[in-house]
C-alpha cells in the first residue's frame, strides 16, 4: 500500500513510520509512506499558506494555490491508477473497524492533512473523495487523525501483523469485546489466574473466554451487544452471565 500525506507537519509522522509494527512494515515494503510538505508548494515569497476567510470569521484557512499545486503534483506523477484523496476533519465520517477494513483494501491513497479552522472548500470540491474523522472531538490538526487512521488501517494489509488470527481475533473483529488474558507468573501480589486457563481443557477454555468477551461486553459496551448478531450457544452463555450478575 502506498500513501501520499500532504501536511504542515511531516516531521510529526517519522516516529510512528519508524518505529514498532508500522516501522517493520514500512522496512518490508508492505507500507510506503511519502510526506510531502505543503508550505514547499507555496508560491508567494513568503511561503504563506493560510489566509483570512471570505465574508469575515475568526481563525485563517489553508489557501487553495499550495494544496492545488501538491495534489497535481502527487496525482501527476501517478502511475498506478487514480488514488483516493482523503481529508482528515470533524466533518467526516466516522472511523470504525468496518471503514478501516475497506479502505485496506486500497492500493494508493492521498491523505491531506488540515490546520487552522480548514481548509478552502475549493480544494474538497476538486480532489477530496472521502473526508474521515478519528471521532467527535476538536484537536489543533490533521496530522495525529491521518496517524491514526495509516495505524489503524496499515495492519490489517495481509504481513503487517505476524499473525493474521490476531487482527481477526480482537475486538470489534466480532463486535465483541476481548476477554481478559494473563501471563506469568500464576500469582503476583495474591492476584492469580483464573484455574480453567492451566486445566488444559481447551474446550473449556473457549467457553470461559466466550463468555467473558460477552460479560465485558455487556458490563462496558452494552450498545455493541445490541448489533451482535449471536449464536444460540452465545444467547445461552449470556443468559448465565446476566444471571450471575442479579446474584451479585
Ligand atoms: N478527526 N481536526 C483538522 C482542521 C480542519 C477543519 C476542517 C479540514 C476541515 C479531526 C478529527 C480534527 C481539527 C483536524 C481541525 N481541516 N480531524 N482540523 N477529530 O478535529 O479528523
Amino acid at each position: 500500500m502506498k500513501i501520499d500525506v500532504l501536511t504542515l507537519f511531516p516531521d510529526m509522522f517519522i516516529p510512528m513510520l519508524s518505529s514498532s509494527i508500522i516501522g517493520r512494515a514500512v522496512e518490508k515494503g508492505l507500507l510506503k509512506v511519502n510526506l510531502y510538505n505543503i508550505r514547499d508548494f507555496a508560491k508567494n515569497k513568503h511561503k504563506q499558506v493560510d489566509d483570512y476567510p471570505y465574508g469575515g470569521g475568526h481563525g485563517m484557512i489553508l489557501a487553495p494555490q499550495p494544496l492545488f499545486d501538491a495534489l497535481y503534483h502527487v496525482l501527476g506523477s501517478c502511475q498506478d491508477g487514480k488514488p483516493k484523496v482523503i481529508l482528515m476533519s470533524p466533518q467526516g465520517k466516522v472511523l470504525n473497524q468496518e471503514l478501516a477494513k475497506q479502505l485496506a483494501q486500497e492500493q494508493h491513497m492521498v491523505i491531506i492533512c488540515g490546520h487552522y479552522e480548514g481548509v478552502d472548500q475549493r480544494v474538497i470540491d476538486k480532489f477530496v473523495d472521502l473526508e474521515v474523522s478519528i471521532g467527535d472531538y476538536v484537536l489543533t490538526g490533521g496530522e495525529l487523525p491521518a496517524m491514526v487512521f495509516i495505524d489503524c488501517v496499515a495492519r490489517l494489509i495481509p504481513g503487517v501483523v505476524g499473525n493474521p488470527e490476531s487482527t481477526q481475533d480482537e475486538s470489534f473483529a466480532r463486535g465483541l469485546l476481548e476477554y481478559p488474558q494473563y501471563t506469568r507468573p500464576y500469582n503476583y501480589e495474591g492476584y492469580t489466574v483464573p484455574d480453567v486457563l492451566l486445566s488444559g481443557n481447551h474446550q473449556e477454555i473457549s467457553r470461559w473466554r466466550l463468555k467473558e468477551s460477552l460479560r465485558n461486553t455487556l458490563k462496558k459496551r452494552p450498545d455493541l451487544l445490541e448489533k451482535a448478531e449471536l449464536s444460540p450457544y452465545e444467547i445461552e452463555l449470556l443468559k448465565e452471565v446476566k444471571q450471575e450478575m442479579e446474584g451479585s
